[in-house]
């Protein structure tokens, strides 16, 4: 009886903490206006390093604010690669055409 009551425990917090996981992939989504940070990333990525830092980041956007960047930066490596930029295009419905 008590290892059913820890079982399900453990799989109620499982549960929590993926619910959590989940809940912020979506809080990074919650960007003031993405739409105004329509780019592509070669554009943004000012010494071709396959990388955005915040300085690119933020000359390429001046209305940019840390907070942003932050979203963007999936792993928190403090830059912005392709696969967190295209994260969050697809997140936005913004696809690249061309
Ligand atoms: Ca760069
Ligand atoms: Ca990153």
């Amino acid at each position: 009886m008590k290892n059913t009551h820890l079982i399900i425990g453990v799989m109620i917090l499982i549960m929590a903490v993926a619910g959590c996981a989940k809940d912020n992939r979506y809080h990074k989504s919650a960007l003031p206006d993405p739409a105004s940070f329509k780019a592509h990333f070669g554009d943004m990525d000012l010494d071709g390093d396959d990388l955005v830092n915040w300085e690119e980041f933020k000359s390429y956007f001046p209305q940019a604010t840390p907070d942003i960047f932050k979203a963007l930066d999936g792993n928190e490596d403090s830059q912005v690669d392709h696969d967190e930029w295209h994260e969050f295009k697809e997140a936005h419905g913004m696809r690249d055409h061309d």
